[in-house]
């Protein structure tokens, strides 16, 4: 099967940036005094900050205040943003630049697709913010993942239609986004033990496999 658009993820599927966010969020539980561990950590990929927060304060034994949550969420961000200074074109996942060649070598179209607000300042620091024909990201949504948008809105920068679209996955609530696209989705990661997902990758690339 050939797809002429495929959309990428980022954090876990292009860059290594999901190991930054556990280290921020598990210094706010800490801090807090809130537990907090890696499963946990799990259900906050593709998340919005926001709703992260939600899923962490369950734990909580005290109830916070919106002005209390937004400050938690922009201190996040802030140890979040420091462990992004550590970011350098190494940081891309194995594999990434020579998939991203194959596709592009192969006339399919590429874009990227995530709930995150840092998305263009990563995407930079690893080089690659010329790398794609469409980013859409967390900065232009109004819904995170599991919520479609995203990916729709990618698919409408490219120009093309959700079915003419294979998303790439690391996260169960982003699996579930590009099927809400009507998309098919190759799972890779914690979303490859995911059913909706039509494809699973080993490696990110088996992706030429598939695509092209
Ligand atoms: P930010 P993705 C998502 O990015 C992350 O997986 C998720 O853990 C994070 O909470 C979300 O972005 C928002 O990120 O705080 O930087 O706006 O996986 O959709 O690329
Ligand atoms: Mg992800």
């Amino acid at each position: 099967m050939r797809y002429e658009n495929v959309i990428f993820d980022l954090d876990g599927v292009l860059v290594s940036t999901d190991e930054y966010h556990y280290q921020a969020w598990k210094k706010i539980a800490d801090e807090e005094g809130i537990y907090f561990d890696r499963a946990i950590n799990n259900r906050l990929r593709g998340v919005s900050r926001m709703a992260s927060l939600e899923i962490i304060l369950e734990r909580a034994e005290k109830n916070y205040t919106q002005a209390e949550k937004e400050e938690l969420a922009q201190r996040k961000n802030r140890y979040y943003q420091e462990l992004l200074g550590n970011l350098t074109t190494e940081d891309t996942l194995k594999g990434v630049r020579e998939t991203l060649a194959g596709l592009r070598k192969n006339a399919v179209h590429i874009a990227v697709g995530s709930s995150s607000k840092n998305t263009m300042r990563i995407l930079t620091q690893v080089g690659l913010e010329n790398a794609f024909d469409a980013i859409a990201d967390g900065t232009e949504i109004t819904h995170s993942k599991p919520n479609p948008e995203v990916f729709l809105l990618a698919a409408q920068k490219l120009g093309a239609k959700p079915e003419n679209c294979l998303v790439v996955e690391d996260a169960p609530a982003g699996v579930q986004a590009g099927v809400n696209a009507g998309m098919q989705v190759a799972g890779i990661g914690e979303a490859a033990k995911v059913s909706q997902a039509a494809f699973t990758l080993q490696e990110i690339r088996d992706l030429l496999n598939i695509a092209v």
